[in-house]
């Protein structure tokens, strides 16, 4: 056997405390939350929605990957007046509805799970199970539950209730997939998506969509070779997005031995390709830099002909050994994800890339008015070691003018996701302070074996939370989520 990998003397996780926090809730709750630390800033109000995995297991099977997990719409309602009301409810998808009644797996999940009864019963399915799992949309009328490898599911935004499968009006005909990474106009406000059909060479469909969320515009590209894209940049006039060097190898999928996730094979030495891609259609750019994996982006913005890209960045796909069961990952081993820059310079052609932080951070974003601008501060998750990887477990605000951040840790015994960055309102348009807001961030707390949200004045990260709202329930680890201000 082989020894176990040195730690760094400043670990301060431990496995069974981290695994704990993916404990499905099969319950779905309405209440207001009686048990509240500290004081919620009175004007923090509207709705967080957040979505994630809510259910990690079926008929006594886990899920091979928590990404395999049927899509949980978490929701908290923050009155202004000290109240908070949580509700949280299942995506009522096919799959799920469909499974429910059954009582087990009846579809394969991409990221490993397949359905009982072996390969034979696995092989030639090449259905992907929509789980609706890893985003919202909000608009009045309707909120989107979004999953890239599919199409939206529409949610009644006040009861949660599921509507159904959406096609945005006949936008997304056949099987055109809807991603789960919309991007707002910081000018208009409105929302742009993307959707992708991989394949020997893939196409990139760029979506524009108003406040109801109907279509107003859409643009096709085809980019060279497969392309597994989960995010983009936006900028004032184009859509950047990050082509990662992998390539498919589906006979382990098709055979049913493996999901489609776990047959990516990661191409260290062909570049990572940088596609720019105008928002109003028309020619693409296509840029280089060194291989590298990224599935988020913080933000771009051109000017003088450099476009300038912050995002995260693995050295290689931060896949599990395909076959492994999430819980026994190694995560100290597996590329940590690092806060780098990307300049383009558009004229030659030089790319050049610089890491700006070496701790393990995932999850990021800035002030929603300088998206596609240059930004001061990024909001995103981190390790609490400086070095190394490690699950989430703090917040930090990183200051690209000094290259410092500011930081608070819930370690030992705290895990956490997404921290969703709140302005502060009513402050006038060229009066913004863009880390003038709030953060709000699931953690799991071990030794109560509960979530909370805590809510942070975003200038003010070290002297910890203002507030923190205790859950009856451990909510598993999410994914993304975006707040509506009243
Ligand atoms: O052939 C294609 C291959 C493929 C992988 C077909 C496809 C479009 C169906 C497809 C599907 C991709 C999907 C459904 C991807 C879903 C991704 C997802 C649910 C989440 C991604 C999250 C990313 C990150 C970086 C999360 C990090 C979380 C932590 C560090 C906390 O633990
Ligand atoms: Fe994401």
């Amino acid at each position: 056997m082989a020894a176990p990998a040195p730690q760094p003397e400043t670990r301060r996780w431990n496995r069974d405390d981290w695994v704990r926090g993916y404990t499905s809730l099969t319950e779905e709750r309405d209440y207001w939350i009686d048990d509240i630390e500290g004081t919620l800033p009175p004007d923090l109000r509207g709705t967080l929605y957040r979505n994630g995995p809510g259910l990690l297991e079926r008929g006594g099977q886990s899920v091979q990957h928590p990404f395999d997990g049927d899509g949980m719409v978490c929701v908290f309602d923050f009155t202004g007046d000290g109240r908070v009301r949580f509700r949280n409810r299942y995506v009522q998808t096919k799959g799920f509805v469909a499974e429910s009644k059954a009582g087990r797996f009846l579809q394969r999940g991409v990221f490993g799970t397949q359905k009982p009864g072996g390969w034979l019963a696995n092989a030639f399915d090449l259905q992907a199970k929509n789980i609706a799992n890893t985003n919202v949309a909000y608009a009045p009328k309707k909120l989107l539950a979004l999953w890239e490898g599919g199409k939206p599911y529409a949610l009644d935004p006040q009861t949660l209730e599921t509507l159904g499968e959406d096609d945005l009006g006949g936008a997304l005909a056949g099987s055109a997939n809807f991603a789960a990474h919309p991007r707002y106009d910081r000018r208009t406000g409105q929302m742009v998506n993307f959707g992708i059909q991989p394949g020997l060479s893939s196409t990139v469909t760029l979506y524009t969509l108003d406040a109801d969320l109907e279509v107003t515009a859409q643009h096709r590209w085809e980019v060279p070779g497969f392309a597994f894209i989960h995010d983009f940049a936006l900028t004032d006039d184009y859509a950047v997005f990050f082509q990662n060097p992998v390539t498919v190898n589906p006979l382990p999928y098709w055979f049913g031995f493996r999901g489609a996730a776990e047959c990516l094979v990661f191409q260290a030495s062909r570049p990572t390709k940088i596609h720019l891609l105008p928002r109003a259609g028309g020619r693409m750019r296509t840029y280089e830099t060194d291989a590298c994996f990224v599935f988020h982006h913080v933000n771009a913005h051109l000017a003088d002909d450099i476009l300038t890209v912050d995002s995260i960045a693995y050295e290689t796909f931060p896949s599990l050994e395909p076959g492994t069961m999430y819980r026994q990952v190694e995560i100290e081993k597996i590329a940590a994800s690092q806060l780098f820059r990307f300049t383009v310079n558009l004229a030659t052609g030089e790319t050049k890339r610089e890491r700006l932080m070496e701790r393990a951070v995932e999850f990021p974003s800035v002030h929603p008015k300088r998206v596609g601008q240059p930004h001061r501060w990024a909001f995103m998750a981190m390790a609490d070691a400086p070095t190394g990887n490690a699950p989430l477990q703090g917040v930090l605000a990183y200051d690209t003018k000094t290259g410092t951040a500011q930081t608070y840790s819930f370690a030992p015994k705290g895990y956490v996701g997404e921290p969703v960055f709140v302005p502060k309102p009513g402050v006038a348009e060229d009066q913004v302070e863009e880390n003038a807001g709030y953060l709000l961030q699931m953690v799991f707390d071990a030794p109560r074996a509960t979530s909370s949200l805590a809510v942070f004045d975003a200038q003010n990260l070290a002297n910890g939370p203002l507030a923190r709202l205790h859950l009856r329930d451990i909510v598993p680890y999410g994914l993304h989520g975006q707040f509506v201000p009243a």
